[in-house]
């Protein structure tokens, strides 16, 4: 047994009230219509959470069926019409109840695998069974996770422990924590994943031959039972090191053929292989460029091999030159993932997709949204979120992101009027696209409670929500967290969700201010530096000096990013005035002595948020501690250590930025308080 941590929102603890005597009577026999392993996998969590929830063990028949469905209860109370059948996606699901019956349907297995997930929710929240009925279709059909997982067992960014799939340059043999994480995925619609890092390093290219494609496809065979499609990072200088070749270019028939029988080989083993996941000329990896070949032209070539087998590629657009030189002030790493890849719109395979980060730079605390949105409009993409914390905390603070994420989906790009918000972008409701959706960084490893922090488990959960239903707010998603994870007690719920929902405004407030991002310790990106990046050739600067901070990214005066966007954006954050206050550092070059709306100066704003910061870190302490004996002590006390940690490194966050401005500027704190 791994701890009361575990199972995560998938614990199905016992309810104890009326409602539970209702589904208790109504859930004593399941006929299941239709039979395959993805079925097996519903009828097996349906059985899991009747037993834990309501201490329930049905009896479970088999009906030779077309169709896709569960029947709870009575079988002939319920029924699908065919309106239901007509307004059911290909992965949606229909939960619908009568007296003595509850059906769970779809018109795949995935549906009802889906539909199983969203009723054992339904019932452990305490939902009656009168209220159950819905129909739910997914908003995208690219709902995928990235793991940065190598070979050797380490994650890049990982901060909860090591690989789940790979261990001492080899494939751990016990599979059950892959199930169980498959588990937690489906549970919350995840339908992809890719299992290896993009930076593909030597022993990971080999992935893709025979010699560690069984293995592979031993994994992808787990993540099928729960409707998952495994895609793979490839090293695009494959034809070179696996194949020996002498070049990697996408236009030479040789690669080109290489490739070809390179994915004929792969598909053997994974006959529903996703597809490949690319990270090209980016941070030292190889690419078309190394031959004078453009992105689409590499992209391509791979998507003809895919083809056949119905794969796609999905070409990452973090592009940008990492050799810069900081006394440049010209280039400007935030125009570089857009003037790479605007010029190709429209020039890409229908079966190649990009994976766009949500801002122009790294995943930072605070980014305005990638212009890419809105500016492709011929082109699949998806949206690339960070789930693992490596610029907000690295699991040791508490940075719930669900508010940030939704900002990003809620933003309006105007691209083709008015409603081209970037989730409407991303699930292909504004430009027709094939291939769309949604792309996230894991945030587990093999600790026992998978995240590291108990509270970023949330992040996942969340995460798997939105790709469901961007529309779903912060606060609907924290309380049902809250309620799977924990407990259905509103002092409990309330308590928590306070410190969720403002863990990520108090975690900007202590570290980098109004936009500009960065200001922590080069290489493993935590605790404060504000120079830490500042001399350095990675495109990060913050440009202060005595008198003032920011990048002037405006196109009157600056790097001319500002003008990326469509109108009114361009115009709003070209005006220093219009532009949102939290985005300041990152448009503009700014005065310390200017003044803010709050009618502050930015100085004063610096050295206020810094100690506000710190203060609702204490508030947090001071909440979660109230929750003594009424959690259990495990997830208590260790909620509690990181909190610890996190107060701790906060007031050091503090004291180095505000010195650091206090020793440039010169300008006191109006409120006399202890700066170094
Ligand atoms: O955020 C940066 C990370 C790198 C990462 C890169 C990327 C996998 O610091 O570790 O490499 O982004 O997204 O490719």
């Amino acid at each position: 047994k791994q701890g009361r941590a575990y199972d995560c929102w998938l614990a199905y603890r016992p309810l104890e009230n009326a409602v539970a005597d209702q589904y208790r009577t109504i859930c004593k026999k399941v006929a299941v219509a239709g039979q395959s392993a993805i079925m097996e996998s519903a009828v097996d969590e349906l059985k899991r959470g009747l037993k834990g929830i309501l201490g329930v063990e049905p009896e479970v028949l088999y009906a030779k069926s077309d169709t896709r469905a569960l029947f709870i209860g009575s079988e002939s109370g319920v029924e699908l019409t065919a309106d239901d059948m007509h307004a059911l996606g290909d992965e949606g699901f229909i939960l619908k109840t009568c007296k003595d019956a509850i059906l769970i349907a779809g018109k795949t297995d995935r549906g009802v695998l889906y539909g199983t997930f969203a009723f054992l929710r339904c019932l452990q929240v305490g939902i009656k069974p009168e209220d159950l009925s819905r129909m739910e279709n997914p908003a995208a059909g690219i709902r995928m996770i990235n793991h940065w997982d190598n070979l050797d067992g380490s994650i890049e960014r990982g901060y909860a422990g090591n690989s789940i799939f790979f261990r001492d340059n080899q494939f751990i043999a016990d599979k059950s924590r892959v199930r169980d994480y498959a588990r937690l995925l489906s549970s919350v619609g995840i339908n992809g994943i890719s299992i290896n890092n993009v930076n593909v390093h030597a022993r990971e290219t080999r992935l893709i031959t025979r010699e560690l494609l069984p293995e592979v496809a031993e994994l992808a065979g787990i993540f099928r039972n729960y409707g998952i499609s495994v895609y793979l990072s490839v090293n695009y200088s494959s034809p070179i090191e696996l194949g020996g070749l002498s070049t990697a270019d996408p236009l030479d028939k040789a690669v080109q053929d290489w490739w070809c029988k390179k994915a004929a080989e792969i598909y053997e083993y994974i006959p529903d292989l996703g597809g490949f996941l690319v990270k090209a000329d980016s941070e030292f990896r190889p690419g078309p460029f190394t031959y004078g070949r453009t992105h689409d032209q590499g992209a391509n070539m791979l998507a003809k091999a895919l083809e056949p087998f119905g794969g796609i590629v999905i070409w990452r657009c973090f592009v940008y030159n990492c050799r810069q030189d900081w006394r440049d002030t010209k280039t400007d790493r935030a125009n570089a993932a857009y003037d790479h890849f605007m010029p190709l719109d429209g020039k890409f395979m229908d079966n190649v997709v990009l994976q766009i980060k949500n801002g122009p730079m790294d995943f930072q605390v605070r980014e305005p949204v990638s212009p890419l949105f809105g500016g492709l409009t011929k082109t699949n993409q998806i949206l690339e979120l960070q789930i693992t914390q490596e610029y907000t905390g690295q699991q040791k603070h508490v940075c719930f992101l669900i508010p940030q994420w939704k900002e990003v989906l809620d933003f309006e790009t105007w691209s083709n009027g008015p409603g081209s918000t970037v989730k409407k972008l991303v699930c292909g409701k504004v430009y027709p696209q094939k291939h769309c959706g949604f792309a996230a960084v894991s945030n587990i490893g093999d600790n026992a409670n998978w995240t590291g922090h108990v509270l970023a488990q949330a992040n996942l959960y969340g995460y798997g929500r939105l790709t469901w239903n961007p529309d779903l707010s912060s606060e609907a998603i924290a309380e049902e967290w809250i309620r799977l994870t924990f407990s259905n007690d509103p002092e409990i719920i309330g308590t928590i969700s306070d410190i969720l929902l403002k863990s990520w405004l108090t975690y900007e407030k202590y570290t980098s201010p109004l936009g500009i991002g960065w200001m922590i310790n080069p290489n493993h990106h935590y605790g404060p530096n504000v120079d830490g990046y500042e001399y350095s050739p990675w495109g990060t600067y913050h440009r202060a000096d005595w008198r003032a901070i920011g990048v002037d990214r405006t196109v009157a005066r600056g790097t001319g990013f500002a003008g990326r966007y469509h109108k009114p954006n361009a115009d709003m954050y070209e005006d220093m005035d219009k532009c949102p206050e939290e985005l300041l550092l990152f448009f503009h070059r700014v005065a310390y002595r200017h003044r803010l709306k709050s009618g502050k100066t930015l100085i004063q704003h610096i050295y206020d948020t810094h100690f506000e910061g710190v203060e609702e870190v204490e508030q947090f302490r001071e909440k979660w501690l109230s929750l003594e004996g009424k959690i259990d002590r495990e997830r208590f006390e260790s909620v509690l250590e990181r909190l610890d940690i996190q107060l701790k490194d906060a007031r050091e966050w503090r004291d180095v930025v505000n010195s650091y401005f206090y020793r440039k500027s010169g300008i006191p704190d109006e409120k006399g308080r202890t700066i170094y």
